[in-house]
């Protein structure tokens, strides 16, 4: 018998590019995803989030459906360039009208609204005439725009997140140059890191100097696979902690510690920026909670060289400076996304958090599987994707269980949607999506979410 704790945060989540669409709707301005999914061969069949599955013009529906399946609370996040076409300066107050209406529609229907302020979409003009995440000034613009949807939203909204996965956005952004902006290099991930880091501390210095009395929280969310040792012998199993600290050490040591983990400073040498004092001092303590987003497991290797090279997409990292060579297991079940199906890894990596950073309050705000989702009578019997669930749940409540202060679980995603590079091609959703006519056909997972809610357990 599976049981969670009454108060525990039930959620789903999305966010702005995926599913808005209204892409020049009222004001709003162009984002580097508007952008990037101009260029040719970028995404999957060209697609692109111009409509995507038009919640822009279909949030009352949609928030009925969250309502219908039971969920207590939702993860969306805010489209920059909808808030302030150009990134800094002039505000569209129209755009503030549609997340001022999905807040409320929200609340008229309890269930408690999770922001996240910046899901990949950085406005276009921030990154023409200001190179983006590159200049150390982004980290006040980012500021300036959070402190617009602290004052307009805060009186409602009590659960932020200043950032989704700045790990993603470094590495896959700047580093392989798969998402926007479509950059390559083995510097400019960590130079954009460093100022994705310090804009959070920021965002959150503002929050808790000038709106302290809205009395909410706020934190920013990471992503992180497990990395189990491929041997019990010393050079991987250090291989392994090297690549989780390459991965999410990058971003948490900061955000708990003050500063970058040893090992990366070791290897990276100028190419790892330095926080002054004053910085550290800024991002220290910087989180009221561990947003996590945890999909999968590999098994790391020390590189010793011989031949093989370790692959980077996915690696926490550039797998040169971290001499790891991942691999899975031909016994793990895989999603159509190729990434392997471990509760257990689930486990040790709360475990490992939970160690490494002094028994933090845990949400996690994404994990979710993608299969190959096809209707039949009406009807997707997403039976893979809901043993997925079930076994990842499981994991978590034996965290709980031993201790670990974890509240709260967010499945991604709510619908299925613009899935990144890979366009319309992936589907991640509990809600399937027939992307001809946008009609939303409840899963088998999302009718099982709405029992095991219901019961906080099964
Ligand atoms: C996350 N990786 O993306 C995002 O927060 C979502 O927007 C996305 O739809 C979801 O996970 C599924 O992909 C990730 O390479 C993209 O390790 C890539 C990686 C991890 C997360």
């Amino acid at each position: 018998m599976i049981k969670f704790s009454n108060d525990f945060i039930w959620g789903t989540a999305t966010s702005a590019y995926q599913i808005e669409g209204g892409h020049n709707a009222d004001g709003k301005g162009p984002s580097i995803w508007d952008s990037y999914c101009t260029i040719p061969n970028r995404i999957k069949n060209n697609e692109n989030g111009n409509v995507a599955i038009d919640h822009y013009n279909r949030y009352k529906e949609d928030v009925a459906l969250l309502k219908s399946q039971g969920f207590k609370a939702y993860r969306f996040s805010i489209s920059w360039s909808r808030i302030m076409p150009e990134g800094k300066g002039k505000i569209n107050e129209e755009g503030i009208l549609f997340y001022s209406n999905l807040i409320d529609e929200l609340l008229k229907n309890d269930i408690t609204p999770w922001v996240t302020l910046y899901h990949w979409d950085l406005p276009l003009a921030l990154e023409m005439e200001n190179d983006g995440w590159l200049n150390p000034d982004i980290a006040d613009y980012f500021e300036a725009f959070a402190k617009v949807c602290f004052e307009r939203f805060g009186d409602r909204v009590k659960n932020w997140i200043t950032l989704n996965e700045p790990w993603v956005a470094a590495i896959l952004g700047y580093g392989q140059g798969v998402f926007a902006p479509g950059r390559t290099s083995n510097s400019e991930p960590y130079l954009a890191a460093h100022h994705l880091i310090l804009a959070h501390a920021k965002a959150v210095k503002q929050y808790r100097t000038n709106f302290n009395n809205q009395k909410g929280t706020i934190g920013i969310t990471n992503n992180c696979d497990w990395r189990e040792p491929l041997t019990d012998k010393l050079c991987d199993i250090d291989a392994a902690e090297r690549a989780l600290l390459f991965f999410i050490g990058w971003f948490a040591d900061p955000v708990y510690f003050g500063d970058y983990p040893q090992v990366m400073k070791d290897r990276l040498g100028e190419r790892l920026p330095k926080f002054t004092e004053e910085e550290k001092e800024l991002i220290k303590d910087s989180s009221d909670f561990f947003g996590l987003n945890h999909y999968t497991t590999m098994y790391a290797a020390e590189d010793d060289h011989s031949g093989i090279t370790g692959s980077v997409y996915g690696n926490g990292g550039i797998s040169e400076d971290q001499d790891v060579i991942l691999s899975q297991d031909e016994s793990w079940p895989l999603t159509s996304f190729n990434w392997a199906v471990v509760p257990w890894g689930c486990y040790k990596l709360l475990d490992w958090i939970s160690k490494r950073y002094n028994n933090p309050d845990i949400i996690i705000t994404e994990n979710g599987f993608a299969c190959d989702d096809k209707v039949e009578n009406g009807e997707v019997n997403d039976l893979e994707r809901l043993d997925y669930y079930k076994q990842y749940l499981e994991a978590c409540n034996k965290a709980i269980a031993d201790g670990i202060n974890l509240k709260g679980y967010f499945a991604w995603s709510l619908f299925d949607n613009f899935e990144w590079a890979s366009g319309y091609s992936v589907r991640f959703g509990i809600n399937y999506i027939d992307y001809k006519t946008l009609k939303r056909i409840p899963k088998a997972s999302a009718l099982w979410f709405k029992q095991i809610i219901k019961n906080n357990g099964w």
